[in-house]
């Protein structure tokens, strides 16, 4: 990793020979570790990550084998916990010598890389410097921000996925007391379509597997998601699964190598005959935004074979007993799947009747299978029926239970916990009643502002004070220019984080900056050192306690400045806050008593590997309105480029979808590598095919701008990119995320899921107009 003073080497680009993990990612491990500038406490660290009584690794939100190994890391665990765990600070002294202006001039890169928030500051408008404030003016000044609101809604409260349950449930509580649901959070851009298909098809909003179901699988569907990068421990179960003669399917249309061979760091064999194992036995590569004609496709084939059967008394397909026990909906359902023709299916997504052929073969020719999925399926406009089309298959199979089930693959460590401890802006009714009970005040009723209409309010005006509890708001959300401008719009804001990021930089007229431990930090109050609880996607919660003295006696817990806001806005109502905090079993308390599958939770959070939460849908309840599975008959979308563009006549040259590096967690870049993708020393590239380039009249290595195409008109653009010659299925194009954020419009979002179509966004290409830049 290089350091990002040092002008950037030039842009390589070179295919990668080697397999997923193996050598490179211990390289990489190394050169992270070293990076931190503190490698020997980090290594005591890290041999905690993941153990009972170490930490949680504020990676990402896969489970551990609950009999796990030695080492329960990964190379991008790695990464999170140095960049986390680093002794650089930005401190008062930092904050002095640098203005907003100048900060905003460095890329993302650059302004994670400087180290920790170590003390509170408040942004000075008329010096453009931020300047050390006390923890109790800063409480202060948020309180008469708040108090002085026309109404509660005129504020919004982000959380990103590495709130612990403990910070995340008081947030929630303050912020109801306050008045309003407006939570806009991480989730919204992530996993939302999940959530909502899932809570209407099958009654429960979580994936339904447990780790152990991985072992039993006969097969394992992966559709739209990079675990190589994103989810490197998942890699293990996925290798295993090939080896024991399971089938292993991929829907992904860029081949990954993370989907392909892994070398695990775990063999010594395999690391020192420099063998490796296939991670796939079946690959397709479907168009943006084709999986539910594919899973259509799919069902088609599976009903033609059921039928059949009937008629020559065979074994059927599907299973009609759980069918008729279990679900609603199956004549409607399949009288859609009968009047979708196969040009459709096979124009929508990409592959022939043939190729979807073997697709179901793998489905029917196996006793047991589990779907999983990422954002390569949450991030379009018809996410939500697409979901609903995967559970479809399921449930026409009778999939649910050991072995076999539905896992929407979480993103961040505790994103899946943040929600069930009552971060939503439409909050179940359940959830208020017993907030209600407990604390004796009347919670809002009516739904919040998610992400979309956040921005939209912000846009319009109508938001004065905006808080985020950890990550980057300003850079993870769509629109990045007018987001830019929305933020600023607001009186106050307020960031709540570890890391300097762009977030802090775009403010209101007023900005506090409120430095936090995070997960690897020891967490010490007046009770002694604390533990928080994360919740995996696995349903299993289990304590995290940090291992290394914070950087500074002026950093504080979340909990702690959540208690502290509230004290200073609401007093001593609805509990008093600060004694809740001095001891985070009284939060647990509070959990226990509200939150259903709680109980006992300080006693059961003693046992090694925590508790599991259960999932209804498992056992065969279905916790829906009608008390069955539904199988929601949803139509294909009508075109997967939104009509409104081609109604103004517009026609995309691609296709683009906004990807993570193997560099980069979300906003936080690392480094300026994607090793698997063989990209090095940059980011501002586009992935397109070779016959897609001579068409549009490029070369590779041309440096082009990248425009899109939405109904509004308005120009977004990105400028000065380069253009790389990839195995991209015809008509489609891949670039980074955030550094492609600009094109995404705020307005294009996914029906019902409100999630950006960070996914399938229309482009054209354009010959650069910035000036070349000079090495
Ligand atoms: N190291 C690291 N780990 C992370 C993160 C990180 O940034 N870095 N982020 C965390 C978070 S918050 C999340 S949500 C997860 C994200 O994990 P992923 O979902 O794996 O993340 P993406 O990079 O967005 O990858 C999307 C994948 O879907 C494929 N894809 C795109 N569009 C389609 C489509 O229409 N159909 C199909 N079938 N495939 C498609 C892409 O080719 C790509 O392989 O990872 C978590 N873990
Ligand atoms: N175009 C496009 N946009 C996307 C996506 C995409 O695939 N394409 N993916 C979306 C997805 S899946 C997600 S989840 C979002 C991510 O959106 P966010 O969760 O908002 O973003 P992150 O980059 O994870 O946030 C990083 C910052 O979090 C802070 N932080 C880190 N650890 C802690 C901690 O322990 N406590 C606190 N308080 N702060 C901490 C640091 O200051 C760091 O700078 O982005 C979304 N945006
Ligand atoms: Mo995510």
């Amino acid at each position: 990793m290089s350091d990002p003073h040092t002008p950037a080497d030039r842009l390589r680009f070179k295919p990668y020979p080697g397999p997923a993990a193996g050598w490179g990612a211990l390289r990489a491990v190394t050169d992270h570790w070293f990076e931190s500038k503190q490698p020997f406490k980090n290594l005591f660290a890290m041999v905690k990550t993941n153990k009972s009584n170490g930490f949680d690794c504020p990676g990402c939100a896969w489970g551990e084998a609950p009999q796990g190994g030695m080492i329960k890391f990964c190379e991008n665990g790695a990464k999170a916990v140095n960049w986390e765990a680093t002794s650089r600070r930005v401190d008062a002294a930092f904050f002095e010598k640098h203005s907003v202006s100048d900060l905003l001039k460095q890329d993302d890169y650059w302004l994670e890389f400087q180290g920790r928030l170590t003390e509170p500051m408040v942004y000075n408008r008329a010096t453009d410097h931020y300047e050390p404030i006390r923890w109790d003016d800063a409480f202060a000044l948020i309180a008469r921000h708040l108090n002085g609101l026309d109404n509660p809604h005129q504020a919004a409260f982000y959380t990103s996925g590495r709130a612990s349950n403990e910070a995340a449930f008081l947030y929630q509580l303050f912020v109801r007391a306050f008045g309003t649901n407006n939570f806009p959070d991480c989730s919204n851009m992530c996993h939302e379509a999940s959530g909502v298909a899932l809570a209407e098809s099958i009654g429960t909003g979580k994936g339904t597997v447990t780790f152990e179901d991985f072992d039993k699988a006969d097969a394992l569907f992966l559709f739209g998601q990079n675990p190589g990068t994103n989810h490197p421990r998942m890699l293990e179960p996925i290798r295993d699964a090939v080896k024991r003669g399971a089938q292993v399917a991929v829907f992904n249309p860029l081949r990954e190598r993370g989907l392909e061979r892994f070398q695990a760091p775990q063999d010594p064999k395999e690391m020192l005959t420099g063998g490796s194992s296939p991670l796939n036995t079946a690959y397709f590569r479907p168009a943006l935004g084709g999986d539910m004609a594919a899973v259509r496709g799919m069902v088609k084939w599976l009903l033609q074979w059921d039928r059949e059967a009937t008629e020559s008394s065979g074994a059927p397909v599907f299973d009609h007993a759980f069918i008729a026990e279990h679900t609603t909906g199956l004549d409607d359902y399949l009288a859609e799947v009968d009047a979708t023709s196969w040009e459709r299916i096979e124009a929508q997504s990409g592959l022939s009747r043939g190729v979807i052929e073997q697709a179901a073969r793998i489905h029917r020719d196996s006793k047991r299978v589990i779907i999983c999925w990422a954002m390569g399926i949450t991030q379009h406009k018809h996410s939500v029926p697409t979901i609903q089309e995967i559970a479809n298959l399921q449930l026409l199979r009778g999939q649910f239970g050991e072995g076999a089930g539905l896992c929407p693959v979480r993103g961040h460590s505790n994103v899946q916990g943040d929600r069930t401890v009552g971060i939503a802006d439409e909050p179940p009714a359940a959830l208020l009643d017993a907030l209600e009970k407990r604390f004796g005040f009347q919670p809002p009723r009516e739904p919040g502002y998610n992400v979309i209409t956040t921005l939209q309010a912000m846009v319009a005006r109508k938001l004065k004070v905006f808080l985020a509890l950890g990550g980057n708001f300003a850079q993870a959300t769509p629109d990045t220019p007018r987001t830019h401008e929305a933020l600023r719009s607001c009186d106050l804001t307020v960031q709540i984080s570890t890391k300097l990021n762009r977030s802090h930089l775009v403010g209101g007229t007023e900005a506090l900056i409120l430095p936090c431990l995070g997960r690897t930090d020891i967490d010490r109050q007046a009770g002694g050192a604390q533990g928080v609880t994360v919740e995996d996607s696995f349903s299993m919660v289990h304590i995290s306690h940090g291992q290394l003295k914070p950087l500074s006696e002026q950093m504080r817990s979340e909990p702690a400045i959540l208690a502290g806001i509230a004290e200073a806005t609401l007093g001593k109502t609805p509990v008093d806050w600060s004694a809740l905090v001095e001891d985070y079993d009284r939060i647990r308390d509070l959990i226990q008593d509200t939150i259903a599958g709680f109980e006992n939770f300080n006693e059961r959070l003693k046992h090694p590997g925590g508790f599991y939460l259960g999932n209804p849908a498992r056992d065969h309840q279905w916790h829906t309105d009608s008390g069955r599975a539904f199988l929601a008959a949803n139509s294909l979308p009508d075109t997967l480029v939104d009509d409104g563009i081609l109604a103004r006549g517009d026609t995309p040259d691609l296709v683009l979808q906004t990807l993570r590096s193997h560099d980069q967690y979300n906003t936080t870049i690392y480094g300026l590598h994607d090793r698997y993708r063989g990209v090095h020393n940059g980011r501002k590239v586009v992935f397109a095919n070779a016959a897609d380039i001579q068409r549009l009249g490029f070369k590779a290595g041309d440096k082009i701008d990248l425009v899109s195409l939405w109904r509004d008109g308005v120009e977004r653009r990105v400028s000065d990119f380069t253009l790389l010659e990839y195995d991209v299925p015809a008509g489609q194009a891949a670039a980074y995320y955030p550094e492609t954020n600009p094109l995404v419009p705020m307005d294009s979002y996914g029906d019902g899921s409100f999630t950006p179509t960070s996914k399938l966004i229309a482009i054209r290409l354009e010959a650069s107009r910035a000036p070349a830049r000079i090495a």
